[in-house]
């Protein structure tokens, strides 16, 4: 298409004169991959539909949320009500407290529940809580995961071990990330030795479980065991970023699935987003009683929001609890998600490229590596560019996957046994094409 009647392209120049990059968020910009983003015109089940017009399979569904793929019927029927009622009101109403119900009742560990806007917002607030509850004031990230753009948490490891991190991000004063001390994920001794030297001070542990943000890596389950067990001895809260599994790798979360390969495992403080909204701005984070009661208005630790709890998207995310929370739901999502992460391994072995890929509930990630990465470092090791001919390759035959190799997949329960073979079949002409 000649740019001159390429709609996405013309798009993409009115918003770079107006919009910094011309997105509202930077991944959305295909600075990983090149060429021109899609502007989506509408979605409806598994698909979009760009500014020219072009159907896409969609594994992205708006970064997570769309569990039931777009515009599932009784979630729209949900919203609309909801809308008629009224957009906002600033004051608490019924189906924040249903919400909250809904998400207590499928996680254990969660008794009391803060709603917020953003996953972003969640874990600010869920690592004020956590130094507020302990009186403490450092805490442990883990290079690769991503909790948001929070300021204490924009940092990358430093020069050695047990060495606080330094800003990614400029605007990130020095001295705010000092107290953020960046290990390995994965990293059992790394750990321990953080925990040997710091661990009086600290105040949380805050770590992705299964990370989606280094593309899709999880945490070993001996290395779950060991943050759970030092927390406890040192007296620091283990706080479960779930904006991503949470609702999305089972219903239980992936605290759900540490359970069981622990028993007795859980979290102090889980951060939710994504899934709970369903699409709509919603975030939250929760735990135990005695901790959330540290909260204003009950207690000292300060946070708020004129759209906290907001109607319309408590109406969206209730409905969208409600579906997946329907016997066999998490099943046959699974069974879907596998299916597609094995015909791309076959796809690919057709091809002879290194593939090696992992998958959840409805969470994928995949890595041109020949074995499974661990750790941030060798996820790094990936072939970018290959990357990007894959990217674009599937592109061009309308399957649309994330444009950073860094980020995970999403498939859901509107995705057909015949939208996974069309995907796989793109994928085997691309990767011979590699
Ligand atoms: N936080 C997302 C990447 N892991 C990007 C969100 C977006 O661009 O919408």
């Amino acid at each position: 298409m000649t740019p001159s009647t390429d709609r996405n392209q013309q798009l993409f120049e009115r918003a770079r004169a107006l919009i910094p990059g011309g997105v509202n968020s930077p991944v959305r910009a295909f600075r990983a991959v090149g060429g021109t983003p899609r502007f989506v015109q509408r979605a409806q089940g598994a698909y979009f539909w760009d500014a020219n017009g072009a159907r896409c399979i969609d594994y992205i569904g708006s970064w997570g949320p769309m569990i039931l793929g777009h515009g599932h019927p009784r979630v729209v029927e949900a919203v609309q009500r909801a809308v008629t009622e009224g957009f906002s009101f600033g004051a608490p109403t019924e189906r924040e407290v249903e919400l909250a119900e809904e998400i207590v009742k499928h996680l254990p560990s969660v008794e009391m529940v803060r709603l917020v806007s953003s996953g972003t917002e969640a874990a600010m607030s869920a690592i004020r809580l956590a130094r507020g509850a302990t009186g403490r004031s450092f805490i442990v990230k883990f290079e690769g995961c991503y909790h948001g753009h929070a300021d204490a948490l924009l940092v990358k490891a430093g020069s050695g071990l047990a060495t606080f991190g330094h800003p990614t991000s400029a605007g990130v004063p020095p001295e705010v990330v000092q107290h953020t001390l960046v290990l390995e994920y994965n990293n059992v001794e790394q750990l321990e030795a953080a925990f040997a030297r710091h661990g009086a001070e600290l105040a949380c542990v805050i770590i992705e479980p299964i990370a989606g943000n280094m593309n899709l890596v999880r945490a070993s389950v001996p290395f779950m065991q060991k943050c759970r067990e030092l927390c406890t001895r040192h007296g620091a809260l283990l706080v479960f970023d779930e904006v991503m599994t949470g609702f999305r790798v089972a219903l239980g979360g992936a605290q759900g699935i540490y359970a069981k390969a622990l028993p007795g495992f859980a979290p102090d403080i889980t951060v939710l987003g994504k899934v709970i909204g369903g699409g709509m701005p919603l975030a939250a984070f929760g735990g135990p009683r005695a901790i959330m009661e540290k909260l204003a208005p009950l207690g000292p630790v300060y946070q708020a929001g004129t759209l906290s709890g907001n109607p319309v998207a408590t109406a969206c995310g209730l409905a969208t609890l409600k579906e997946i929370a329907q016997p066999g739901f998490y099943d046959a999502l699974a069974r879907k998600t596998k299916s597609l992460v094995d015909g791309l391994q076959g796809a690919a072995a057709e091809a002879g490229i290194p593939f090696a890929a992992d998958c959840e509930g409805g969470m994928f990630g995949f890595f041109l590596l020949p074995e499974l990465p661990q750790n941030y470092a060798a996820v790094m090791k990936s072939d970018s560019a290959r990357f990007g001919k894959l990217f674009h390759g599937l592109l061009d035959r309308g399957v649309y996957i994330a444009p950073a190799l860094y980020e995970a997949g999403f498939v859901s329960s509107a995705h057909s046994e015949q939208d996974i073979a069309e995907t796989i079949a793109v994928a085997r002409d691309v990767f011979k094409a590699l």
